[in-house]
């Protein structure tokens, strides 16, 4: 088959598509092309994900995933499967595994490797390959292509087009967000850029796959940056007992500020790590970096900083964390999502656990633990508790009612809102000692002095 053959299966949506890799960008991905008339094998190495999958159930929380789901099993155009042979029986295979960094902090690229080298133990002519993981720059020429085809590369398409997806918005935004291709030759290209634009809704950047791997590392190097830069000012903003909300809300009333919301720290599978892949360039020394790497460690500090939050509002009270029982509400890194990687929740949790043998932690979305006593009923987590720190901000969490907290905890209640999902007045009118991230916390200590 021909470029020109290819392009006609993709344009007529008769083009058969392998994803390989169906987490959460793989899956709406694939569901997104079923959705606009493609057949789809979905592929994954977890047999109790695909089984799930076969059954029409999500395995984690994407609103509308699983009505899609339901839909594309139903029409007959996603096969969730086991079998590597759906990358024989496909025209397309695109590839969505995640690329973690390592213990030592190194971009790991096992995962990525394996299925490259899994796609190329199969005859790949005329076939088109796409890349969606983040990789560091350099990744998709000396280390994807010389995998995927040896000496045979002249005869197969390959692009790069990272995924740009906020999870949480997953299908809205394969729909309505810019893409970038970043393709191997002009072929390539052409035919990559009328597959993505069968299900996007958007401009379509046509660029080298060097620029397109930096691009998507630039972006999430910016947002996490940025928090960075928030999550400082708001603890200057404890120091001057002002409200760093209040700033935020001021100055970005300047056509050219926009100051980011403080929190407990950067958690989910992106941003913690995007930014170390973007100074480990393939087979290149690491780059050095002032401004990124110091983003990193104060974005990394948060959690220590809610933490000397918890342990001096206590001191405060004269009381001690071991002696106390404390309630973490929030396991997912953001809000309405069921995802835990890299959450602040667990170093804040394993930090309290140092000490304190009664910590009860809950999410609705999610039922890890990070160690500490699981409470599936968030009264129940509540009840008899002297702090509640809140670190994600769920629409569950927003709605408890505060009296009713009140009476469930124990006398002095203390209420640290990392979210900042409850007004301070009417949380102290109810009786709590409220402290928050970036907040006039009436002397309570601020431990920050990361840069000394
Ligand atoms: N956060 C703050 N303050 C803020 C914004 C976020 O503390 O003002 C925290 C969140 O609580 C969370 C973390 O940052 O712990 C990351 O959340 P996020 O919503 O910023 O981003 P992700 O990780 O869900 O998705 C990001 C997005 N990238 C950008 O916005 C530049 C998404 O578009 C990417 O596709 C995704 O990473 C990815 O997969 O790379």
């Amino acid at each position: 088959m021909m470029q020109e053959e290819l392009q006609e299966r993709i344009n007529s949506s008769k083009a058969q598509i392998c994803v390989v890799g169906l987490g959460q960008v793989g899956l709406p991905v694939a569901l997104s092309f079923c959705n606009v008339g493609f057949v789809v094998r979905g592929l994954d190495v977890d047999k109790d994900h695909i089984e799930l999958l076969k059954n029409g159930k999500s395995p984690f929380e994407e609103p509308i995933l699983e009505e899609m789901l339901i839909k594309s099993r139903k029409e007959e155009r996603f096969f969730p499967t086991l079998d590597q042979n759906a990358i024989a029986e496909s025209d397309v295979i695109i590839v969505c595994v995640p690329t973690p960094i390592s213990k030592e902090i190194k971009p790991d690229l096992s995962l990525l490797k394996n299925a490259c080298d899994t796609i190329s133990r199969f005859e790949l002519k005329n076939k088109l390959i796409v890349i969606e993981s983040s990789i560091p720059p350099k990744t998709f020429e000396s280390m994807i292509l010389p995998s995927l085809s040896g000496d045979k590369t002249t005869n197969i398409f390959a692009s790069y087009v990272p995924e740009r997806l906020s999870p949480g918005q997953a299908f809205e935004e394969i729909n309505t967000t810019p893409r970038v291709i970043g393709a191997r030759d002009q072929k390539s290209r052409d035919v990559t850029y009328d597959l993505y634009k069968k299900i996007i809704k958007a401009d379509i950047f046509k660029t080298s796959p060097i620029v397109a791997e930096t691009c998507k590392l630039v972006e999430n190097t910016f947002r996490d940056v940025n928090i960075a830069l928030a999550n400082e000012i708001a603890m200057i903003c404890e120091r001057y007992d002002i409200d760093v909300l209040e700033i935020q809300k001021i100055c970005n009333s300047h056509p050219r500020v926009n100051l980011l919301t403080p929190g407990p720290g950067v958690g989910g599978p992106c941003l913690p790590k995007d930014p170390y892949l973007l100074l480990n360039p393939q087979d290149s020394e690491q780059i050095d970096s002032k401004i990124i790497s110091n983003a990193r460690k104060i974005n990394d500090y948060m959690p220590s900083h809610v933490f000397h939050l918890i342990e001096n509002t206590l001191k405060e009270q004269n009381k001690e964390i071991k002696n106390s029982t404390i309630t973490i509400l929030g396991t997912a890194y953001k809000g309405n999502v069921s995802d835990t990687r890299y959450s602040p929740s667990e170093k804040i949790a394993s930090l309290l656990l140092e000490t304190c043998s009664n910590v009860k932690i809950n999410d609705p979305h999610s039922k890890i633990s990070f160690g500490a006593k699981y409470e599936e009923n968030i009264s129940k987590a509540i009840k008899n508790s002297d702090v509640v720190v809140i670190l994600t901000d769920h629409d569950e969490y927003k709605n408890i009612n505060l009296q009713e907290m009140k009476k469930d905890m124990n006398d002095d209640p203390i209420l640290i809102d990392t979210r900042r999902i409850f007004d301070k007045e009417i949380a102290e009118n109810v009786g709590f000692t409220y402290v928050s991230i970036g907040y006039n916390n009436k002397g309570i200590k601020n431990n920050y002095s990361l840069l000394k």
